[in-house]
């Protein structure tokens, strides 16, 4: 097996990866863990993450390694989740503060670092560890570990919950408490295939960093069960259309937009803001706890059916709901299927992707029968809407996940959720008024995008703080009928954003 190790501290990463599989028992002291490190553990036979067909694949170690080294790229210096998407079958968010940064830095050099997951290592099974950990820091955790240094991002300097009128939230009465200011300093992300495996990673780190800091929350994210996996709680496949990065994706799908990597990775090619040196592969991480009112969405959709001929009332219901997001269930995209689900087109990676809204023979800025100006993917991103060729500023690497339970019998037969559920989204971007703020505030939220002159909130994840979203277009027999939603199916609970810093940053600057 080719494997290789350019990167900072190449022996201890390697043998991060096996480490968490002996340390399991919660009463060892940190010496011991310290101790073990240095020891060979089996490997995994089986990947930690998930890869539903009509997700593109990672490229293999040995494609993103000849790309990385023709961009001068170094993925053993970046943290594993930044540019692997939406693959975690489990995973953990861990909030913190820092209650002694003295101790804390002495803690993330000696028994964090070397557990943190790079690129390298999760794309092989062989690499990979049992637990994978990345770590990322706010704005006020980086003042509290007295970093001084600007990162460029304004909204990463003020907080997200400084933000939360500009995101089209209602205040802040439906935000997670915790979120409320901004007292969380970092969060830690546990990735694994078993729940058991993340509990003792988080033991073992709970332990390893003590006193040093207090735990402010946690948000326990999985992959939907059987079949449902890579499938959000509305149902829909998730993941399928993230950026292919230069430097990394070796073969992009047709349809994947190519970003350089600097639209995710701060201080690479593409990234042209002025930061300090040490925060080079470094990428911002949006959090947001998005609920998903699945019950009263499925309701809506039972109450509105697009009525077609030759479609029955379910279809028409279907159909509602496919044109909300731009795909069906499958993931086939309404462009390419605008009737009927297609599922073999929805599960084939190399023909989901392939389209751009516009069709030979009518004009693009007034044609919604194939898909509405207001579905989710038309208003996160225009494709040809905007330019050809398309635009390649305003892209996100999504890495989110589902939380919360199944839909239960009671709630399903009351169209009522009584339990939360929603999505924990994650995206990791260059530079977060780009990336996630501006998608959700210059597109999703406002209705004269993408073509000015017609109501077209984004029905889906679009925000009106709280009050009635007018949307038309989504009647593909009258694109000027509009269906008013009264209640939003995605709330907001909140969040923070982050910076994931480089392996090397962590080493050099943030622990010394
Ligand atoms: Fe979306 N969903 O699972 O239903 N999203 N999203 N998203 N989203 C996409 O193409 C969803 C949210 C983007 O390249 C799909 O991978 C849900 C926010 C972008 O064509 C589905 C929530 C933002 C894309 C969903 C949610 C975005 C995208 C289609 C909230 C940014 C890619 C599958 C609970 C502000 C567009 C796919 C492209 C696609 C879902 C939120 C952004 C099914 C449930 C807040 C950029």
């Amino acid at each position: 097996m080719k494997f290789s190790i350019r990167g900072v501290i190449p022996t201890v990463v390697l043998a991060a990866g096996f480490v968490s599989a002996l340390v399991s028992s919660r009463q060892e002291s940190t010496s011991a863990l310290k101790h073990r490190r240095g020891t060979l553990q089996p490997r995994r036979t089986k990947s930690l993450l998930i890869n539903p067909d009509a997700q593109p694949d990672l490229p293999s170690l040995e494609a993103a390694t000849t790309a990385a080294s023709a961009a001068y790229l170094n993925l053993d210096d970046i943290q594993g989740d930044v540019l692997i998407g939406m693959k975690k079958n489990k995973e953990l968010f861990y909030f913190f503060s820092i209650a002694n940064a003295t101790e804390f830095k002495a803690k993330l050099a000696s028994d964090i670092l070397p557990l943190i997951t790079t690129t390298t290592q999760l794309l092989s099974v062989s690499t990979q560890p049992i637990t994978a950990l990345n770590i990322a820091f706010s704005q006020s955790g980086l003042t509290a570990l007295s970093i001084t240094d600007a990162l460029g991002d304004p909204a990463f300097a003020a907080g997200q919950f400084y933000d939360l009128a500009n995101l089209g939230d209602p205040g802040p009465k439906n935000w997670v408490k915790q979120f409320a200011g901004t007292r969380i300093h970092g969060v830690m992300l546990f990735a694994s295939d078993t729940q058991v495996n993340i509990d003792n990673e988080v033991a073992d780190v709970e332990l390893a960093l003590g006193d040093s800091i207090t735990k402010v929350y946690t948000l326990q994210g999985a992959a939907r069960p059987g079949s449902e996996a890579g499938h959000e709680h509305f149902g829909f496949l998730d993941g399928i259309s993230n950026p292919a990065i230069d430097g990394f994706t070796a073969s992009p799908m047709p349809g994947q937009a190519v970003v350089a990597s600097g639209s995710i990775l701060v201080g690479e090619a593409g990234d042209y803001v002025p930061r300090p040196a040490w925060a080079k592969d470094g990428s911002f991480l949006v959090f947001r706890q998005l609920a998903q009112l699945v019950p009263e969405f499925n309701k809506f959709l039972t109450d509105n059916p697009i009525i077609e001929p030759g479609l029955t009332l379910q279809e028409g219901s279907d159909l509602l709901g496919a044109r909300m997001v731009g795909r069906w269930k499958s993931g086939a995209p309404v462009d390419l299927a605008p009737l009927f689900d297609d599922p073999v087109l929805g599960a084939d990676p190399t023909q989901n992707n392939d389209f751009t809204f516009e069709h030979p023979g009518s004009i693009l800025a007034i044609n919604q029968t194939s898909c509405p100006f207001s579905a989710h993917i038309r208003k996160t991103r225009p494709r040809a809407d905007l330019s050809t060729p398309e635009e390649t500023e305003h892209h996100i690497m999504r890495a989110g996940i589902p939380y919360g339970p199944e839909v239960g019998k009671r709630e399903a037969a009351a169209n009522t959720t009584k339990t939360e559920r929603g999505l924990a989204f994650v995206a990791y971007q260059s530079n977060i008024g780009n990336g996630f703020q501006f998608m959700q505030s210059v597109w999703a939220n406002n209705p004269d995008f993408v073509h000015p002159g017609q109501t077209y909130i984004s029905g889906f994840s679009g925000a009106n703080a709280g009050a009635p979203r007018v949307v038309t277009g989504l009647d593909p027999t009258d694109f000027t009928k509009p269906i008013t939603l009264t209640t939003d199916f995605v709330v907001s609970r909140g969040g923070e954003y982050f910076f994931t810093p480089s392996l090397s940053a962590i080493a050099d600057t943030l622990s010394v």
